[in-house]
């Protein structure tokens, strides 16, 4: 006979239902529900065989809407529809089955276990689709597509961690499902450990299940993935704009120091001509590594190094640990004791363990007094004129050790054990230290660079991907790490380009700078006794290629700051999988291509290895141009194409609009006033948005900005630079449109007829031939003979005809 004990417990027929504005909710044999209708594409569910909801009260941003669903029932289903979704909860088992307005399936449980708990844990069984495919899920390692495999969440310190290892620091329980042309999104909001089972060791079903905690899920589905990416971060709130400077060129070292250092370090950039904005003050600043102090010997004069670094144009961010040092001479410490803002074990101990400054007690960042004393201590620094925070350690991490599970956390006046409020806390520490800045410098956007997050932590902060290591592996890992993230709500990402453990070569470090010049967040970074990572520190031949891609992501930086902006309206990343725009082209799942993606919208990247001269690739469907040649390719299909170590192959998509502009050594340093409109010839009408602000205050939120759409229809030959909107004065008084892959030399602007100049384009420079290689080694690449035009600007539109003007 069966033993009964080890089947799970189900829900069990519906026995009642309550219908109200925003959803229903009811009572089964073994478990209550509520179903909330957050948007018409947004439905949450609920179900709990306890008492009371476990809300987790961090991630979601927004409540739902009232009214916008109706409601039927028959025999055996309650049904809830809106224009876009459709919800049938089984009364036999509360099994829930997610249908399109017409009635095809898209995601349904198990009739007789699709809901259950083993004990305390909870799951939902979602059969399997035919080819399905699973992408998302934040910062997890492994391909594109997550099918076949179990991930699990648990923010953890993992020094050195292999490119398929898992979990890593930050946990973004939400993932993307796709079928028959149809996708979907599900966002399990349940901060205890989760474990996502995309298929891995059977064949039937996708689950997700928590150690504890209610079933509390989002589903999303819209007609586009873009729409269903847009709603979950609709639902775990827009990315902030971040200030200009943290768009550009950051250094780090564990550890820069004496001040003299830093300082020379900044005046190298500038000797040298590599642009440059931030550089980083690790652990190594502080006196025994206590926070909120630095080491006088080191650094006896903060707020002078500083205001010099800033003369040069350069930020300084900080490195924030949580750890308290336990000492009761530590006015930190003393403070954070006498208030009790600490966690503590049962009966109010504060736990201790152990990092840089010995045993340390620990912030609850759950605990909204904790939170705005972190942020008051933060003056400490701002007051010195720094500029930026970087959180570390806030996993929290105690030496590879975990916490006790008994340690407590106020976790908003709830209460919670370590299992609940772990995968928070980082985040919570990347709020507090936003909310501080905003509070300690309002007139400055905040800049929060977290290793620990959760879903929503794009509120607060950009995430970098923890201590990998120098490797070709773990640069390409780096790049899906940051797609998946951007595929999970977070556009602001990055990884540290040379590799944090180990020893870059000069060919990976080449490689690697390369790359990042179309990463998000674009920041180099060492460990403790390796091998520099400054752009000059691997020779002349390395130094030429990092300088020549620095400057060509500072050109490129009205093309990046448009995309963080329309990431701010949108929630959709900046470095953007080529999921979010071919989702259902199989080839770019396919593990020889899962790294490529889309940069600024219409930049193709295609990441290669450092010692690679030649690569295959894929071109989605469409033509394509090579950035650096100007050369065309028609798309759907692998070609194989040279990647010489100076040239990283990049590809516009035909059509597309890049603007540009001159390099600048930082970024809101001047440039030459003039903003460069590349437009490569294509189909169809095609769109990019010129997009400016006092690039550091929050007065964009209030309308600040100056915005111009420039269209170009291509079919018609006519290009429209639309008036220039908003009430901030614009830094652009003439554009210069080069017409790559066009044939035309004549134009007509204003009703006159012009004769287009004719020139060649490099956007990268020569590099100079080193002894002792020989004369001629290094490609040279030039986009020949395009047509170009210059137009003066004012604030209105103008049309430039290029077909039909006989
Ligand atoms: O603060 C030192 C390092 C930091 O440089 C690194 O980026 C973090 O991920 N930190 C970890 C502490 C531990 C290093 C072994």
């Amino acid at each position: 006979m069966k033993k009964t004990s080890s089947l799970p417990l189900v829900p069990g027929k519906v026995r009642s239902h309550h219908l109200s504005p925003t959803g229903i909710d009811g009572t089964t044999a073994n478990a209550r529900f509520e179903i909330q209708v957050f948007r018409e594409n947004t439905f949450r569910v609920r179900v709990s065989n306890q008492k009371a909801w476990q809300a987790n009260p961090y991630s979601v941003a927004i409540g739902p809407e009232e009214n916008c669903f109706e409601f039927e029932e028959d025999a055996d289903y309650l049904v809830l529809k809106t224009s876009k979704l459709q919800l049938w909860i089984g009364k036999g088992n509360l099994s829930m089955v997610f249908k399109t307005p017409s009635g095809e399936v898209i995601s349904e449980e198990d009739p007789d276990f699709g809901i259950n708990w083993l004990g305390t844990e909870v799951s939902s069984y979602k059969k399997l689709q035919e080819w399905e495919k699973f992408i998302g899920l934040g910062e997890k390692n492994g391909g594109l597509n997550r099918y076949g495999q179990t991930y699990t969440h648990w923010n953890t310190d993992h020094f050195a961690y292999g490119t398929d290892d898992d979990p890593l620091y930050c946990s973004i329980p939400f993932y993307m499902g796709l079928h028959h042309g149809i996708a979907y999104g599900v966002f399990f909001d349940n901060p205890h450990r989760t474990t996502f089972n995309f298929g891995a060791g059977n064949n039937r079903y996708s689950y997700f299940s928590a150690e504890d905690g209610d079933l509390d899920y989002y589903f999303f589905h819209d007609t586009s993935l873009p729409a269903i990416l847009s709603a979950y971060t609709h639902l775990t709130g827009p990315p902030p704009l971040p200030p200009r400077w943290a768009l550009g060129y950051q250094q780090c070292r564990y550890s820069y120091y004496p001040d003299k250092d830093v300082i020379r370090l900044a005046e190298t950039f500038r000797d040298k001509a590599i642009p440059g904005d931030v550089i980083y003050l690790d652990i190594h600043h502080m006196d025994a590594y206590k926070v909120f102090t630095f080491d006088e010997a080191r650094f006896p004069d903060p707020a002078g190094m500083i205001r010099q670094l800033k003369k040069l144009g350069f930020r300084v961010v900080v490195i924030l640990d949580p750890g308290i040092k336990a000492d009761t001479s530590y006015a930190s410490f003393a403070e954070g004791s006498a208030k009790g803002l600490f966690v503590s074990y049962p009966g109010g101990k504060p736990y201790e363990g152990q990092v840089w400054p010995g045993w340390c007690t620990f912030p609850d960042f759950t605990l909204p007094e904790a939170r705005t004393w972190w942020g008051q201590a933060l003056k400490f620094y701002t007051e010195l004129g720094v500029d930026g925070f970087w959180t570390d350690m806030n996993e929290p991490a105690t030496w590879g050790q975990t916490l006790p599970n008994v340690v407590q956390f106020d976790f908003e006046g709830a209460g919670a054990s370590h299992r609940k409020a772990r995968n928070v806390y980082g985040m919570q520490m990347a709020r507090s230290t936003r909310e501080g800045q905003e509070k300690q410098r309002p007139d400055n956007r905040p800049f929060v660079l977290t290793r620990s997050g959760f879903a929503g932590v794009q509120r607060y902060a950009a995430i970098w991907t923890g201590d990998n290591v120098s490797s070709d592996a773990h640069m390409l890992a780096g790049v899906r790490l940051v797609n998946s993230l951007g595929l999970s709500g977070v556009p602001f990402a990055g990884y540290d380009i040379g590799g944090f453990v180990g020893n870059c070569t000069p060919e990976l470090f080449a490689r690697w700078i390369s790359i990042a010049a179309f990463c998000p967040l674009f920041r180099a970074h060492t460990m403790i006794n390796s091998h520099a990572s400054e752009p000059w520190s691997f020779g002349e031949e390395v130094e030429a290629i990092a300088r020549n891609y620095i400057r060509l992501r500072y050109k490129l930086m009205p093309a990046i700051y448009a995309a963080f902006y329309a990431s701010h309206t949108s929630g959709l990343p900046v470095a953007k999988s080529l999921a979010l725009a071919y989702p259902f082209d199989d080839r770019i799942y396919h593990g020889a291509y899962d790294s490529q993606y889309l940069f600024c919208e219409n930049l193709l990247v295609v990441p290669v290895q450092s010692h690679q001269s030649l690569t295959k690739l894929y071109l989605p469907e469409g033509d394509w141009y090579h950035l650096f040649s100007g050369k065309k390719q028609s798309g759907a299909r692998e070609i194989f194409w040279e990647c010489p170590l100076n040239y990283l192959p990049v590809f516009v998509a035909a059509g597309a609009i890049v603007p540009m502009q001159s390099v600048t050594q930082h970024a809101t340093d001047a440039h030459d006033g003039r903003i460069k409109l590349h437009i490569f010839q294509g189909k169809g009408v095609w769109q990019q948005l010129i997009y400016e602000d006092d690039g550091s205050s929050n007065a964009y939120l209030t309308g600040s900005w100056a915005r111009r759409t420039v269209q170009m229809d291509h079919d018609h030959g006519l290009l429209e630079i639309g008036a220039l909107q908003g009430n901030f004065p614009s830094s652009y008084t003439q554009a210069k449109i080069y017409f790559h892959g066009f044939s035309d030399q004549v134009a007509e602007v204003g009703g006159k007829r012009v004769k287009l100049d004719v020139g060649n384009i490099a956007f990268l420079d020569e590099i100079a031939e080193f002894d002792p290689l020989p004369s001629g080694d290094h490609d040279f690449q030039i986009c020949a003979s395009v047509p170009n035009l210059t137009l003066n600007l004012d604030a209105s539109a103008q049309t430039v005809r290029l077909k039909g003007i006989g």
